[in-house]
């Protein structure tokens, strides 16, 4: 009886949240929540709040406190299952994760005048809710006590996630850190690492050390520089920990067959042969030896990175594959195995390395290149492309990163002057709060589609961001639109509110000295300039690939 009653209460509960009783954005959440529901009522938080948790929570207990004490608020940690008054109650109950595609993050978060309950589907869902109260507690005017309601939430994608390349500029592991932090607070779970390019190769691999010590030297903006960075592996485990504190997931990518040439600076031997623009682009598919060597450096990526993914790159192979056309050793594949296009040779070596990813125990990851080229139908693709939605229709898994609006090196508005642009388009604050759904509406997509989509990313590409105040500026607040997008039923969605969410948000960010730009007054903070030797400039709009 006591359970029926439960689950009438929890299915009354469901039904009334998923109507957001506070509309137009009163409630200063981002993202905002799929359901609230204001009760009567004011939790104060006192000297005397104690933080509960059941077992398996010291985690998330800890990161609450230690937020809390950032916020001036020393509240001690206990664990037990009990119900005590003036407490922060965490707890995980399975049935929490009823609905939304990511139920596994759900949770529910009860501020009564007595207690707050926050409870998850699972640990990352207990997390967010902890990251709902924050930001409620944040948005506080003073010692104000805390509006008593009941928030039942869950994602509407469950991959959120933000791309890094720090092959052509390097950020290094403070930087990182801050922006885990920030992608905590916003809910989003994935970051896909860049960590090799043609500018540089920041990961340590033992079995290969000049891979990072001589494919580390320079950068996009200064390729004839000494300086060296790399990320050593006891500093990726570090940033790994970090970041599962966070619940965020780290996604390797080990760019290949092209992008490759700084790994090629350091091992000529595999190089694929010279094209004209790109200089040695390519690892060579003919030669044995390059699956033994990138097999050697996927060995050691798996071992590191927990994430069940690697993603293998496979982007833009076409711009530099003129020399596999006299390369001996492509040739002789070409001849043994029948291939008349290095079409068929390109995807021949993403098959292999695919099996390689395979055996390693991780799932396959790649841009929407391979699509075109026949991908085991298992890779998650990441769609960039988006004048060539094609990808969209091949039934693998797919992450919505078109870049248009989701590439942050891309302009935010018509004044900047430096930072891509595609045929006058870029990625606007606004576009991306719209996004996705006016981006399938406007390619007549149907959009029942967006329900089989794995998620959502932001790419943050790096050659025209050589240095961290300006990585800041493309970023924000870009991402936090980009977030709310991934996380937020889109019947949900208000831009008007959300402009109005920002304006807290901005404030957080001057506090802790995040540059930003602010949509609202470009003024407030200007462009951060280019460097004199940057080569920062405006893009002109190129149909890569076409
Ligand atoms: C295309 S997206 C690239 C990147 C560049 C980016 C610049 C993709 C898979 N390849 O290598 O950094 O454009 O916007």
């Amino acid at each position: 009886m006591r359970n029926t009653l439960k689950s009438l209460i929890v299915i009354l509960l469901t039904f009334c949240a998923t109507i957001p009783v506070y509309g137009g954005g009163t409630i200063p959440v981002i993202p905002l929540p799929a359901g609230v529901r204001p009760d009567k009522g004011v939790f104060e938080l006192n000297g005397k709040t104690t933080i509960l948790h059941t077992a398996g929570l010291h985690s998330e207990a800890d990161y609450l406190a230690g937020k809390l004490s950032e916020a001036g608020y020393e509240f001690p940690v206990k664990q037990g299952k009990g119900r005590i008054a003036n407490s922060i109650i965490l707890r995980i109950s399975p049935e929490t994760g009823e609905r939304g595609a990511g139920k596994q993050e759900s949770y529910t978060l009860e501020i009564a005048p007595r207690r707050v309950t926050v409870t998850g589907a699972n640990r990352a869902g207990v997390f967010y809710g902890i990251v709902t109260l924050l930001q409620l507690i944040d948005a506080r005017q003073g010692e104000e006590g805390l509006q008593c309601m009941t928030i039942v939430d869950s994602p509407r994608y469950a991959w959120r996630g933000f791309l890094l390349d720090e092959s052509r500029h390097f950020f290094g592991e403070k930087k990182v850190r801050q922006i885990l932090d920030m992608m905590a607070l916003f809910k989003l779970n994935k970051l896909h690492w860049h960590l090799t390019d043609s500018h540089g190769w920041r990961i340590e691999i033992l079995r290969y050390p000049r891979l990072a010590t001589i494919g580390g030297r320079g950068s996009w903006s200064e390729p004839e520089s000494d300086e060296v960075n790399f990320y050593t592996q006891e500093q990726i485990r570090r940033i790994i920990a970090y970041a599962a504190e966070r619940h965020i997931e780290i996604i390797p990518e080990i760019d290949m067959p092209g992008h490759a040439n700084a790994a090629l600076r350091a091992y000529p031997q595999y190089s694929g042969g010279i094209s004209k623009k790109y200089g040695e682009f390519t690892f060579n598919p003919g030669n044995e030896d390059t699956y033994a060597f990138l097999g050697g450096v996927l060995r050691e990526v798996a071992a590191l990175f927990p994430s069940e993914y690697i993603h293998i790159g496979g982007d833009e192979v076409a711009f530099g594959i003129e020399s596999w056309n006299t390369d001996t050793l492509t040739q002789r594949l070409m001849r043994r195995e029948g291939f008349t296009k290095l079409r068929q040779v390109e995807k021949y070596f993403i098959d292999r390395m695919s099996d390689t990813v395979r055996t390693l125990g991780k799932k396959i990851a790649g841009w929407d290149e391979m699509i075109g080229i026949d991908a085991p139908p298992q890779t998650t693709i990441f769609w960039w492309r988006h004048n060539k939605p094609e990808a969209l229709q091949a039934g693998n898994p797919v992450v919505l990163c078109p870049r248009v609006p989701c590439y942050f090196d891309f302009i935010n508005d018509k004044n900047h002057k430096w930072g891509r642009i595609w045929n006058g388009t870029f990625g606007t604050l606004q576009g991306l709060y719209a996004f996705p759904d006016d981006m399938f509406a406007l390619m007549g997509l149907p959009a029942e589609h967006l329900a089989d989509i794995t998620g959502l990313q932001a790419n943050m590409w790096t050659e025209r961001v050589p240095y961290a105040q300006r990585l800041d500026y493309m970023m924000w607040p870009r991402l936090c639109a980009l977030a709310e997008s991934a996380w937020t039923p889109a019947a949900n969605k208000d831009w008007a509110g959300f402009e109005q969410r920002m304006q807290r948000i901005y404030a957080m960010f001057d506090r802790l000295g995040i540059y930003y730009y602010d949509h609202r007054d470009p003024g407030h903070h200007p462009e951060p300039a280019g460097r004199e030797k940057s080569k920062v400039k405006i893009q002109a709009p190129v149909n890569v690939m076409d």
